[in-house]
């Protein structure tokens, strides 16, 4: 599975006009629909064809009919099964070697190295913040990739290559150049590789932001509505936060994105949000009608699923799905192997996903799609972090909720290649989807910060995962979580109802709602430990000498010298 997005340089004839694209179409509408394309356009399909040289050239015109064609020919192809038991909704089973997004194959092209990435480690490790490519590595990457590569006969029904996967990302041209995999992040190439990378990048040059992060509205029980936007690193909950069903009383929460917010300063100096995409490609294990119910019925119809398990009568399956199987259904796992419950392998990839239309979540916020955003009042950030990280802080300025946002770290997850559940630094939840120097980036965000006029929003960390000595979670999560909106939405109303520690400023005793969670105690939500947050800020130097170098602007540094020394006067 190929696909270009961009110029791919060379002299090369003619192009013929697209063969019609639809069984029954005519191929004179389709030449008609060719001469009306922009001319950029017809040059860059032009290109890509006599670089890759297809059978055949089909214009796309998105109306539901080419999609229903697309669907069955690709039930015909085998590449995806109907799932009848559902409205209009498919499995497809990739090759298991293409998963999930393959961030070391990821990589920026620039002209010089220190515009993608700070400086490589001392002692030559990996740099963590990215992967730099030349230009003369490119062009040949791309001529040891792309000549031909549409002539080749397809080799299983999946067509991939994992061996010379390469998504490149070219942002001082604004191109895109993904080869060798079809899996979401490496394919879909509107959502990581553009609505993250290259616009982090055009965000940069005209002074907004493009983030990896959710966008919810709020509503507590006088009808007071605020916009929240969240970065949580792959896989930590976004979805289930952006959509979820408060457990309080009286507070409602609607849903603008579960994954990228593109955010600009309006007229006013106010942040507002919009949520770039149009669906959601969130992931299936774990999401059922206890954790997610609104994710639950959005993905009843019109939605492809991909790498789950399915039922004999034609449902989908995954480990924490938490539906009974009807007696006498059997199952069939990812790998399309017969599967009973017990069986040491999981039913559906830890990586499966759905993939649904936004506008099928019964929370839509009625402003999801206003072209102005929402105005964002608070932004959190977040990770897995089993012990030492409370529950809830808000950062004491701009510039320090930078340097939580550059601190942020999270168990590993099944979204990329990485496995174990080993802790992982990720700034902003943007370590894999940085279009430029991350240390660039946090100048840009303090940059931010010191914009005339601007009405900042306030900045949170937030952390749903403490685990207790037995390794049970201390905090039941989902719906739960509205407590801790409640509590940042009375900071945003300038409530006097936190205390200070050294690490960030917490929710008094009596001002963070744990009515009715009984075992649930405020001191396992809040540990502050001087040997915890000691050994933090130690590996946090370390992170930061080796990763950033010189480029880690010296505000961040400030910034932890300055977490140091409360520390120590704990
Ligand atoms: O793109 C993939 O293959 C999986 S990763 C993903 C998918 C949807 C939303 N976010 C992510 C992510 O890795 O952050
Ligand atoms: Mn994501």
């Amino acid at each position: 599975m190929q696909k270009v997005i961009g110029r791919l340089g060379g002299c090369v004839p003619r192009v013929p006009p697209p063969a019609a694209f639809q069984r029954g179409g005519s191929r004179r509408k389709a030449g008609k629909r060719w001469g009306l394309c922009p001319p950029p356009a017809r040059q860059f399909v032009e290109e890509g064809v006599r670089l890759c040289r297809p059978r055949a050239l089909r214009l796309c015109d998105g109306s539901p009919a080419e999609g229903a064609a697309l669907l069955s020919q690709l039930q015909a192809e085998g590449v995806l099964h109907p799932l009848p038991k559902y409205d209009n909704c498919w499995l497809a089973r990739t090759d298991p070697r293409d998963v999930a997004r393959v961030e070391s194959r990821t990589v920026l092209v620039t002209e010089r190295e220190r515009d993608a990435i700070p400086p490589k480690p001392p002692g030559g490790g990996p740099q963590q913040l990215g992967n730099w490519m030349s230009p003369p590595a490119f062009e040949q990457a791309v001529q040891e990739r792309f000549p031909g590569c549409m002539e080749e006969p397809l080799v299983s029904q999946w067509p991939c290559d994992p061996a010379r996967t390469l998504v490149a990302h070219l942002p001082d041209q604004r191109r895109i150049v993904s080869f060798g995999s079809g899996y979401g992040g490496n394919s879909l190439l509107g959502k990581k590789c553009f609505a993250l990378r290259i616009a982090s990048r055009l965000a940069r040059d005209e002074g907004w932001l493009a983030e990896h992060m959710l966008i919810l509205g709020v509503t507590d029980p006088a009808g007071k509505k605020r916009y929240v936007a969240a970065a949580f690193p792959s896989a930590c909950g976004k979805t289930n936060l952006a959509m979820m069903t408060p457990a309080l009383p009286g507070w409602r929460v609607h849903c603008v994105g579960d994954d990228i917010a593109w955010m600009k300063f309006d007229a006013e100096g106010r942040l507002r949000a919009i949520n770039p995409e149009s669906g959601f490609f969130g992931v299936a294990p774990g999401t059922s009608m206890r954790t997610n119910p609104n994710a639950m019925l959005t993905v009843r119809a019109n939605t492809i699923f991909t790498n789950v398990g399915c039922t004999s009568d034609g449902g989908v399956y995954w480990e924490g799905i938490d539906q009974p199987v009807r007696p006498g259904t059997t199952l069939t796992s990812w790998l399309g192997q017969p599967w009973t419950p017990g069986d040491p392998q999981p039913c559906a990839h830890p990586n499966s996903r759905f993939c649904a239309p936004a506008n099928q979540c019964p929370i839509m916020d009625p402003a999801w799609e206003d072209p102005e955003g929402v105005p964002i009042d608070a932004i959190i950030f977040g990770g897995r972090r089993p012990e030492g990280v409370p529950l809830v802080y808000e950062a004491f300025n701009w510039r320090h909720g930078v340097f939580v946002g550059s601190a942020m770290r999270s168990e590993a997850t099944a979204a990329a290649e990485h496995t174990g559940r080993r802790l992982m630094h990720d700034p902003f939840a943007m370590r894999p989807f940085f279009g430029y120097n991350a240390g660039q980036y946090l100048a840009h965000w303090l940059a931010v910060g010191e914009r005339e006029g601007a009405r900042l929003p306030r900045i949170f960390h937030v952390n749903w995962f403490l685990r207790d000595g037995a390794g049970r979670f201390v905090w039941p999560g989902f719906g739960h979580n509205a407590r801790v909106l409640a509590w940042i939405c009375s900071r945003v109303a300038g409530e006097d109802n936190a205390k200070t520690t050294p690490v960030g400023l917490v929710p008094r005793e009596d001002a963070l709602d744990l009515d009715g969670l009984p075992g649930v105690s405020y001191a396992d939500l809040f540990p502050v430990s001087r040997p915890f947050w000691e050994k933090e800020a130690r590996e946090l130097r370390r992170y930061y000498e080796e990763n950033f170098g010189e480029d880690l602007p010296k505000e961040v540094m400030g910034e932890l010298s300055a977490l140091e020394e409360r520390v120590k006067k704990m």
